[in-house]
């Protein structure tokens, strides 16, 4: 099915990307779908045949850069901000520099009545802690798609949590779509390999939140099937 999409980025055709993107959202996917059935397999194959020497890391960067503008430009303009609309602050870990995903699930939070802040790749954990401190949103979503990553993730959770004690932590990304069980190592309040359950998330949570200061939030909200809500909760 991602066949012609995985031909249209590697040619860099921007007008065959779009169609094909356009074509989805005419047939009744949202982005999240669209994302999930057709952008992770085209850029999963890219990168088997780019682990397999097939295509060059020119080919696979021009693939890449070429759905993030695709992506970017389809977006909605924000505009004026909802009046009451929960933020998120998305972020890559330290050292993670697969932040494709983060631009994807930043314009599903706003398409789900969120005010996303994404931070992008690579954000230094006392940056980032510095950040949520300073204004803490209602939630904050992190984005990991290596698995060596895990302890940094861990431990970037654990100083998120002292910096802003309401917000709820979301962890998400590709090694969850390969290693499940990797969520239980984390001390996250929801962890899902995939956009469509962040998207769930984000639609239930959006009126139990509001838009309220971060440390009168509820101590626990309902998980929609699909994500894996923490054991026990919080
Ligand atoms: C593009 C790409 C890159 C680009 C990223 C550029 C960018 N702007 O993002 C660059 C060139 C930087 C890169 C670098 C590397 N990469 Co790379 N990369 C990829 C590739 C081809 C596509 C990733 C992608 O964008 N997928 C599409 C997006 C939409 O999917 P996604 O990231 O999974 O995000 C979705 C979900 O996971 C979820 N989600 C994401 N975040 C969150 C957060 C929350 C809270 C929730 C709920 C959900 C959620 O929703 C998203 C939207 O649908 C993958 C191949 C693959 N199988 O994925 C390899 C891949 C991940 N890379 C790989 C490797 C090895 C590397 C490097 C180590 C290569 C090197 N030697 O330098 C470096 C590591 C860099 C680093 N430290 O981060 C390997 C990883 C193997 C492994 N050990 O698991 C892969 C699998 C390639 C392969 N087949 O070998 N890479």
């Amino acid at each position: 099915m991602s066949g012609p999409l995985v031909l249209a980025l590697l040619a860099g055709c921007e007008k065959n990307t779009r169609r094909i993107l356009q074509e989805a959202r005419a047939a009744g996917a949202d982005l999240a779908r669209i994302s999930t059935e057709l952008i992770e397999p085209a850029l999963s194959q890219i990168g088997e045949m780019w682990a397999r020497q097939e295509i060059s890391v020119a080919e696979e960067h021009l693939a890449t850069s070429l759905v993030t503008r695709v992506i970017t430009n389809a977006a909605e303009p924000s505009g004026a901000r909802p009046s009451g609309a929960p933020r998120i602050v998305l972020a890559c870990l330290s050292g993670e520099f697969h932040a494709l995903g983060l631009r994807i699930i930043s314009e599903v939070a706003r398409e789900a009545g969120w005010e996303p802040e994404e931070l992008g790749p690579n954000v230094p954990r006392a940056a980032l802690t510095a950040f949520l401190g300073q204004r803490p949103p209602q939630a904050v979503g992190l984005s990991i798609s290596l698995p060596g990553h895990i302890p940094e993730c861990s431990e970037t959770i654990r100083l998120c949590r002292k910096a802003a004690p309401g917000t709820k932590i979301l962890v998400g990304g590709r090694i969850f779509r390969i290693d499940p069980d990797l969520g239980a190592l984390l001390d996250a309040d929801f962890v899902a390999p995939d956009v469509v359950s962040l998207r769930d998330w984000l639609r239930t949570s959006r009126r139990a939140l509001g838009r309220r200061p971060a440390s009168r939030m509820p101590a626990r909200l309902p998980h929609p099937e699909g994500g894996r809500p923490r054991p026990g909760g919080r």
